[in-house]
């Protein structure tokens, strides 16, 4: 698959969102990263279901939502906002009840991504495979921007892509988050991701303007095929 670009909105300039948007829009990123918390599933609180409200008011960009947050079944229906060429993803670890919250989405004809933390390994992810759009590999423990990458976590790209081939389910795409950087870029694309979350050490880089960064990402995630 051609590797997607998925910026990460909590590194956006919050002053500027709309103009950012249109940035975005005009280098044809493939999706808007958006990342929910609630401080206790992680130790920290970003952006919120109205902020995808917002965005959908602006913006035709497809959005992949990431929810890191404690029993996210109890909130999935505040999300009806949500079409069929968004992605909404739940954390593994942060329910005792995943079969129940991939099913809510589904119902909802959202497309539905199950994220796993560093520490999980990704066979816990066999039996709920078949019923994925997309499954993220965090290559950082989740809750903040600006981290140094796992190498261990990157590895599990590799190996979630052998269990997808064998279980014929290539369809379901790979995506990874956490100091996805210039430099790590093309390890992560050779483990086989496919979307890629741009952040403070990609898109939102101060080394070059958001267009700059943009089309270096694009090159790096292009290289193989
Ligand atoms: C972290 C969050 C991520 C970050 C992204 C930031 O919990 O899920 O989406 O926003 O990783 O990118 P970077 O390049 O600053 O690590
Ligand atoms: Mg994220």
């Amino acid at each position: 698959m051609k590797g997607k670009i998925a910026p990460s909105m909590m590194c956006v300039d919050l002053m500027n969102v709309e103009r950012d948007v249109h940035q975005l829009e005009a280098e044809s990123v493939d999706y808007l990263h958006v990342d929910i918390m609630d401080n206790h599933f992680v130790p920290n609180i970003t952006l919120s279901s109205d902020f995808i409200r917002a965005l959908k008011k602006i913006t035709r960009i497809p959005i992949d939502t990431h929810l890191m947050i404690e029993d996210p079944e109890k909130s999935i229906g505040t999300y009806d906002m949500m079409e069929s060429n968004d992605i909404l993803c739940v954390h593994y670890e942060s329910t005792a009840n995943i079969w129940r919250a991939i099913s809510l989405i589904r119902d909802m004809g959202i497309k539905a991504g199950v994220s796993i933390n560093p520490g999980t390994p990704v066979g816990m992810l066999e039996e709920l495979i078949p019923k994925l759009d997309m499954v993220l590999i965090m290559t950082v423990n989740p809750g903040f921007a600006g981290q140094k990458l796992i190498p261990e976590a990157v590895r599990k790209i590799g190996k979630l892509r052998k269990l997808l081939h064998e279980t014929g389910n290539q369809n379901v795409m790979i995506e990874v988050d956490g100091n996805v950087s210039f430099e790590h870029i093309s390890s992560m694309r050779k483990e086989g991701a496919d979307i890629y979350v741009g952040g403070s050490s990609s898109i939102f880089s101060n080394e070059g303007t958001l267009k700059e960064n943009i089309s270096r990402m694009r090159r790096l995630v292009s290289e193989i095929e």
